[in-house]
């Protein structure tokens, strides 16, 4: 049976809980469109993150792989357009590194876009009522590192899909006032964003664009 990998984070920055992880989890082992969901904890830490993604992609031999991280105070889900090839903390990783203007891969370029249909996923979320938005900047810190090490890795592999979306706080996470997204919501937004990735072949031609 086909494979889909979906990774998560451990906590970072001080917090307690990443729902990334926490969505992985749920999703292990269950059976979408025919596919077995294979779902994986990394390290937020730079270089090991990498190393243990490919791994599971050697492993697994996935035909799709979705990368997650929390993205705390955005108010949805969010597909990212684009991994860049910068690492810039502006907090150390759960190791204690903190890598200003790096670049991950050293003759690498520039940029990698995600193969995944982030349209059609934002589409499809918008037609359960729930909130999304493409995000064109994963950041600089480890999500945006895993992102890029991971279509780097894919180049390698024609016909494998991946990409990265990020997700809120959890409820538990936050403020009263502050953005955040109930577990089971954000489960099913990425059972949604894997069903749209094994349905559709091309991505619907609508601007996601933003004007900042
Ligand atoms: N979010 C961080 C790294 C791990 C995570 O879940 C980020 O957005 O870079």
């Amino acid at each position: 049976m086909k494979t889909v990998l979906v990774t998560g984070f451990e906590p970072f920055g001080g917090e307690r809980r990443n729902p990334s992880q926490e969505i992985a989890a749920a999703l292990h082992g269950r059976k979408i469109c025919g596919r077995t969901i294979v779902g994986a904890v990394l390290p937020c830490v730079f270089g090991q993150s990498i190393a243990e993604l490919r791994r599971h992609i050697r492993r697994h031999q996935p035909e799709l792989v979705i990368a997650l991280g929390q993205a705390g105070g955005r108010p949805d889900i969010t597909p990212e357009r684009i991994a860049i090839n910068v690492d810039d903390a502006r907090i150390a990783d759960n190791t204690g590194r903190q890598p200003i203007d790096r670049r991950i891969v050293r003759r690498g370029p520039a940029a990698f876009l995600s193969t995944l249909p982030i349209k059609a996923i934002v589409a499809a979320l918008h037609e359960r009522g729930m909130a999304a938005s493409i995000s064109n900047s994963a950041g600089t810190f480890v999500c945006n590192h895993v992102f890029y090490g991971l279509m780097s890795t894919l180049r390698g592999r024609p016909g494998v899909r991946g990409g990265f979306v990020h997700v809120p706080f959890l409820p538990e996470q936050v403020k009263r006032s502050e953005p955040s997204l109930p577990l089971r919501s954000m489960i099913a937004a990425i059972e949604i964003a894997i069903e749209v990735s094994v349905t559709t072949r091309r991505d619907h031609r609508v601007t996601g664009g933003k004007t900042q």
